[in-house]
């Protein structure tokens, strides 16, 4: 379903007998001429595969995202039929927590705007920038404790932030933090919230606009996760109306092609799903990816199934 890097294609193309859905002019037709034959599909996150792609291959035995997210995968169709599914947790965590830092203080310290201020003459013009609000030392809300959310409140500990997450039960490992599970509160007591949710369709647009003004006029709203946990259409709103402060957003509905309002708005950062885009860790991720294809191919238990209750 890539492109993959040239570094993934090659073992591939090496490794299994390829066809590719990224290029065939008719997906249509290419489905209907070797979906037949497909035993394993090699997916991105944000590509997965849904419910036309897997009727349409009625051999298909295995999944393999390259990606942590599944939630582009139908996990209901793969169940019914007994499809393994694995994706690539952990190798990205600590890249994407990094991404979302870094997010957090290009928006809070205005880091794009005092680039374009030099650039654009501004700076020899018009002397000093409009002041930003302080980052350190303010309050981070993580909405989702999993493995990239408690990464992202390690790397906060250092800015001296007050933190406080949500998760499903409060997590020993996080004891210096404060549990406050209602989205809503968590928002209302912080300047940054994290958006670090696994998505599902309980998770959606759990970051509504009640969310969205909890965080308020001053705060910030980071999504590192999957864009479905946000009401895009919400968002938007409070961000032309002051009602939320700015979004720094690595993950959008319909990307690439983006909601067009997004432009407009000087309050919002915007990045093309880049989290976890270093060449080390996408390199693990499609190492791990062909790992989990040839374990399952060889017989053997695939080394990073999704988990069994995942939604
Ligand atoms: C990737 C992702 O950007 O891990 C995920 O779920 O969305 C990302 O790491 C994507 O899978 C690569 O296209």
């Amino acid at each position: 379903m890539g492109a993959f890097p040239e570094w993934d294609q090659g073992p591939l193309d090496d490794g299994f007998e390829m066809h590719r859905h990224d290029l065939a002019e008719d997906p249509n037709a290419f489905l209907a001429e070797v979906g037949p034959r497909i035993r394993g599909i090699a997916t991105r996150g944000d590509l997965g595969a849904g419910r036309t792609i897997i009727d349409a291959c009625p051999a298909l035995e295995v999944i393999a995202i390259y990606g942590v997210g599944f939630d582009a995968v139908d996990l209901d169709a793969c169940r019914a039929r007994g499809i393994v599914v694995a994706n690539t947790p952990d190798v990205l965590t600590k890249d994407v927590a990094d991404f979302g830092v870094a997010m957090m203080l290009a928006l809070g310290r205005g880091l794009i705007g005092g680039d374009h201020w030099v650039r654009s003459g501004q700076w020899a013009e018009m002397g000093m920038k409009k002041l930003q609000r302080r980052v350190w030392g303010s309050k981070a809300g993580i909405l989702g404790l999993g493995r990239i959310g408690h990464e992202i409140g390690r790397r906060l500990e250092a800015f001296d932030m007050e933190i406080s997450y949500s998760a499903r039960a409060p997590k020993d490992h996080a004891a210096a933090w404060t549990y406050i599970p209602d989205p809503v509160e968590l928002a209302a007591a912080s300047d940054y919230l994290f958006v670090t949710l696994a998505a599902s369709a309980e998770t959606r647009h759990i970051v509504g606009r009640e969310v969205i003004e909890a965080v308020g006029p001053e705060g910030i709203i980071i999504n590192v996760s999957r864009a479905s946990n946000i009401d895009e259409d919400a968002l938007i709103a409070a961000l032309s109306s002051g009602a939320l402060g700015g979004a720094a957003l690595d993950v959008f509905e319909g990307e690439p092609n983006i909601d067009p309002r997004f432009f407009d708005l000087p309050n919002a950062l915007l990045q093309p799903h880049q989290g976890s885009g270093t060449v080390e860790t996408r390199k693990d991720m499609g190492k791990l990816m062909r790992d989990n294809l040839t374990a399952h191919f060889a017989g053997e238990p695939l080394p990073t199934p999704v988990p069994e209750d995942a939604a």
